[in-house]
This record gives C-alpha cells, structure tokens and sequence, in this order.
C-alpha cells in the first residue's frame, strides 16, 4: 500500500502515537493527530516530531466525519479496537494498523517478536543482548516502550530485531510477519479489554498468523494454552520447557540449558553460570535460547550473552538497604502472576505493597503464594477493597490502606525490621495513579532512596 497518497489520521499521542507521527513525518508523509485529552500540549508533541513536519490536530471526543475526513487509522495500542475512533474507520473499510504494522511496513530485516503475559520484556531484552553478540545491527523495540515505528527507517537488510509485542499491539497487525516469534505462556490479564481467556489468547496466538512452514514459533511446553497452540500453526513450532525432559526442543536437564535438534544435543550453559533469579527467569532463558538460534546465532555467542546478562529495571530490581531492610522494585508485576514470582523470589520475611489500577483480575492464588512469607500488605489504588475482601476469605488480615505510594512506603518503613525485605509488587496496572509502571518505578525507588536522608 502506497502511503503517500493517503490522509493519515494517527490516534494516541503518547509514546506510540508521536513514535508513528514521526516515521510518516520522516518518510514525507503528512499526518494528523487525535487525542481524547483536549488539553493536550501540542508544542510538546511537536517538539518531539521531526522539524518542518507537516502536522495537525483533532482533540476532545471523537467525531464520526473524522473517519470520512481521513483514508486510515494509525491507532495506539492504548486504545482499544471496540473504540468508536477505530470503529468509525472500521465500518467504512478504511485500514486500521498499529504501531507494528505500520513500522513493519517499513522495516527491514529479521524479526523476532514476542508476546506472552510474563517475561516478555526480560525475554525481549535477552534476545537482544544475545543478537548483539553476533549481528552488527540489532534494535529492541515495542512494548517495552521504544516504538518499533522510531528505529524502522533505520534498519537495513543485516539488522536484527528483538520486538516485545502486547496483546494491545496485537489487534492491529495485519501482514506483519516475523522471522520467528513466541509465546511464552498465557494466565489472565487484561480481561477487561479482552473480555474473555479465549479472546485473549487469540490475540496472542495471532503474533504468528502469517508465519509460514520456514518460519519458527517458540512456544511454552510446560503451559497448556501455548503448548496447544502448536497444532494450530502455520509456522515451524519449537517448544521449550523446563519440567519436561522432550524428544527436541530447548530444555532444562538437571541444571544445564540444552538444545536438542534433529537427535542431536547442544549444552549452552548451567543455571550456576547465569545472573539471573528464579525459575521464570530460567523459563524466559530458554526461550532467548530458541528464539537466537532460530535467528541463526551459533551456540557459543548464546552462551556467552546468556551469561552476563542481568535483571531488567522495575523486574524484581534490588533498589537499596535502609537501615538493614532491602527494598524491591517489582513495579513491572502488573498481574497477579507476574506478581507471584515477585513473592517467590523473596527468601525472606516480606511487606509488601500491592493494589492499582482494575484490570478485573481475581487475587486468590497471589494471596495463596504468601505462605507466611508477607509480613504486612500495604495496599493502594483503585483494587485495595477488593484485595482486602479477597485476601479476608483467604484468612489474610494483616493488611492496612494507604491513600498513596508514599504513604504505603512510609507504612513499610516503619513495619520492616533488620534482616527482612520490603516489596513494591501490585499485581495491578499501575493506570489512575501514574502514567506507566515505569513511572511507578521510579517514583518508589525515588521515595527509598529519601528515606536515608
Ligand atoms: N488516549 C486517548 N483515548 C483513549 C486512551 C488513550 O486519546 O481511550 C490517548 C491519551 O490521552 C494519551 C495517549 O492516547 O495521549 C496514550 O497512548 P497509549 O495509552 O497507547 O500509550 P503510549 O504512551 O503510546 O504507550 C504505548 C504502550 N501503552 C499501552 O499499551 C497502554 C506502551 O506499553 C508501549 O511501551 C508504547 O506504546 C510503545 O510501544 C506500556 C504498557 O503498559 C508499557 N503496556 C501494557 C502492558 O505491558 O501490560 C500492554
């Protein structure tokens, strides 16, 4: 499809928004922005837009003769395709692509993409430290909050590229086609965009719907969803697992990482050679190991990346001790799953902060992971009555309320003795209270850090 020639209206002017505005606005496209907020800070966002770009806006409620004003939607992946924006191009069959698509459109190179709801961004930075070792160009891009749309123009044939894709991401791609792609394992999250598990993991599954026989999907073995997800596609699938001891694929063997390939095995490294912590992290492991050698990276510079790599920011990230309390950054626990391995990482006597923004997830197993280790939780947000209520049946009481972060660490501080850790794990978005978990991060290690001056 020849861009040139279409009004192009982008929706969203976050991140992916001003990331897409800017490729169109480096390609010589013109483009026009809609944002619900009506006071959005347009010289801020042209700021951000290469100089001399032709751009304009249309902010407030949506209005219908936009979709007639306009050829196709760019839409960010924080709108939801049931939105009357997208809605209105969809009826007039007008194209609706998102960030990926759109960048992919332009994009050269090899693609891994990867999708799961855990690990996808661990992974998708392993993956991308794996491929610096042996391609000269490589960019890690998407949901782990680079637009893959702000790299696009400046791929090559010889680039590599590691794209962390939600599920958000994933209802508007169309002919995107990656080299291989992943799944790393399906539990609940976002159902109320989703409305349903199957919805969901549909969404997810389509990372690979244009995939063909000579192209790779890693999948979870060890997760039903996505070991099911092998009969369905149209690509090779390689599975991973690290319970089971399988014929081929990627494997954990006692304590070494192994691939087995075509009756032949190749050891990669040991679970005492590696920097990263718990048994998730040995699950996204095995994924990076399936999808760079699916990306053609021989043994031993996977071995080598796979070995110096370590935690990534707001992932259960060690921020300071204060007065002989470690404090944990697990911001990016933004399901109760997620949030579960932020407990089980803790070896030690724990409080915990948790709460946030309403995705209509249910806390029963998270609450039963606690098993004595949480000392006190501290809740915030929009979901704290609802935690309280569910971690009550579970014979939870000792939780307290907090009106904000600061408040909730101020608790923690004064709860915390010697010896034990204090962790920022919410099993909740962190949306109503800050932009992005990123942001929630930040701020938490910002107020740690105050609490030694
Ligand atoms: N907006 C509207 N109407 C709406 C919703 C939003 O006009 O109904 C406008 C807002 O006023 C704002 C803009 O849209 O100006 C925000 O767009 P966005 O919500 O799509 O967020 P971006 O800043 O563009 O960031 C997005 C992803 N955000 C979401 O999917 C919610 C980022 O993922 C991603 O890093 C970035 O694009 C680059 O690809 C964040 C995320 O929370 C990390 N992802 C979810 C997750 O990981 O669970 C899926």
């Amino acid at each position: 499809m020849d861009l040139k020639s279409k009004k192009i209206l982008i929706a969203g002017a976050g991140i992916s928004g001003i990331g897409a505005a800017a490729l169109l606005g480096k390609a010589g496209i013109p483009a026009a922005i809609y944002d619900g907020n009506e006071a959005l800070d347009q010289a801020a966002v042209v700021a951000k837009l290469p100089e001399g770009m032709e751009v304009s806006f249309e902010l407030g409620e949506f209005k219908e003769e936009l979709a007639d004003k306009y050829d196709m939607l760019i839409l960010s992946p924080g709108i939801s395709i049931h939105q009357p924006v997208a809605q209105a191009f969809y009826v007039k069959n007008k194209p609706v692509w998102g960030e990926i698509e759109l960048a992919s459109h332009f994009a050269k190179g090899k693609i891994a993409a990867i999708t799961g709801t855990n690990g996808k961004t661990t992974t998708t930075a392993l993956v991308g430290s794996i491929l610096r070792e042996y391609y000269q160009s490589v960019f890690v891009v998407g949901n782990i909050g680079i637009p893959f749309t702000s790299v696009a123009l400046d791929t090559t044939e010889d680039s590599a590229i590691a794209a962390e894709i939600s599920s958000f991401q994933l209802e508007t791609t169309i002919d995107f086609q990656p080299e291989v792609s992943a799944v790393l394992n399906v539990t609940p999250d976002h159902l109320d965009r989703h409305g349903t598990m199957e919805v969901y993991a549909d969404t997810k599954f389509s990372i690979s719907k244009k995939q063909n026989k000579d192209q790779v999907i890693v999948l979870n073995y060890d997760d039903p969803i996505t070991r099911a997800m092998a009969e369905k596609a149209t690509a090779h699938p390689v599975m991973f697992s690290r319970l089971e001891e399988l014929a081929e694929g990627i494997i954990l063997r006692d304590d070494t990482f192994i691939i087995k390939e075509n009756g032949k095995e190749m050891p990669v490294c040991t679970t005492s050679e590696i920097k990263l912590l718990g048994s998730h992290n040995h699950e996204n492991i095995l994924a990076a190991i399936g999808i760079t050698y699916y990306m053609g990276v021989p043994v031993e510079k996977i071995r080598d990346a796979v070995m110096k790599f370590t935690a990534v920011e707001h992932r259960i990230e060690y921020v300071d001790t204060v007065d002989g309390v470690d404090y944990y950054n697990d911001s990016k626990g933004t399901n109760p799953d997620a949030a579960i391995k932020g407990i089980c990482a803790m070896n030690r006597k724990t409080v915990l902060i948790g709460g946030g923004y309403d995705k209509e997830s249910t806390y029963d197993e998270w609450i039963d992971s606690f098993h004595g280790k949480v000392k006190k939780l501290i809740l915030i947000g929009q979901t704290a009555q609802k935690i309280a209520t569910c971690a009550k049946a579970h014979g939870f009481t000792d939780y307290v309320f907090a009106d904000s972060l600061e408040e909730a660490i101020t608790i923690a501080y004064e709860t915390a003795e010697p010896g034990e850790a204090v962790l920022l794990s919410p099993a909740c978005a962190s949306w109503g209270m800050f932009d992005n978990y990123e942001q929630r991060g930040d701020i938490f290690k910002e107020y740690v850090r105050n609490l030694k001056e």
